[in-house]
């Protein structure tokens, strides 16, 4: 599959990848600026979580967002993978206390009425505004489920691996890959961006209360 091959390959080259870090993390850091100054509170739902924030459409909070979704070392990726001109179906911030719980494994394009498995036109990123560590709740994955032919089944229990990361890393999925928010048993609050894009072509990823205003990322990056 053609994944944006020369653009993972620079991001996967080591100079550029130190620099990456540095840079995704001044992109990102806003979110986390905002934060401590929103009085958000957890939505108290079993897939939202009892001890989480979200703050869904980061595009209606202030223009520095709009610098996230299309940053360039993450976004020939996505448009390797989808294609060109798809849409951003969300944008958000999340903020996991200790004492959540694992959020049930799901899969992004579930809510979609196609038959798996199916053409791919989900792709979602996470981006670590803090290390992401089993402890705290690194996003839990399950390899290879992208391929399955179902979606799994709501709150049953899935062995699954935690997607490990350094602050001001990325991580890129398949929207039909089955995962969830990990239990943060450390004491430290744990930050994190979601970013969804949706191809061009498909309607809407998820509809949790966020205020939708679909952009292309052309709109975003002046092409
Ligand atoms: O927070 C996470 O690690 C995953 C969040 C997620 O998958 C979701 O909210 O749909």
């Amino acid at each position: 599959m053609n994944i944006g091959r020369r653009a993972a390959s620079r991001y996967h080259r080591k100079r550029d990848r130190t620099r990456s870090h540095r840079c995704l993390e001044r992109k990102a850091s806003p979110a986390r600026a905002r934060s401590r100054h929103y009085s958000g509170t957890p939505a108290k739902n079993g897939f939202e979580g009892h001890h989480t924030v979200s703050i869904y459409n980061l595009l209606a909070h202030g223009k520095e967002f709009e610098k996230i979704p299309i940053h360039p070392n993450v976004l020939p990726v996505i448009e390797g993978v989808l294609d060109k001109e798809c849409l951003i179906s969300s944008l958000s911030f999340i903020s996991i206390d200790p004492g959540e719980k694992a959020q049930p494994i799901h899969a992004d394009d579930q809510i979609m009425p196609v038959a798996k498995p199916h053409v791919l036109f989900v792709c979602n990123s996470m981006w670590a505004l803090t290390d992401f560590t089993e402890e705290n709740g690194a996003t839990r994955i399950i390899p290879g489920t992208h391929l399955a032919d179902s979606s799994p089944e709501y709150g049953k229990h899935y062995d699954s691996i935690p997607a490990e990361m350094k602050k001001g890393s990325v991580l890129v999925w398949n929207g039909s890959l089955w995962h969830g928010g990990g239990a943060n048993k450390s004491s430290a609050r744990h930050y994190r961006n979601l970013v969804g894009h949706i191809d061009k072509k498909t309607p809407a990823q998820r509809l949790l209360g966020e205020t939708r205003d679909f952009k292309s990322v052309w709109d975003l990056a002046d092409r």
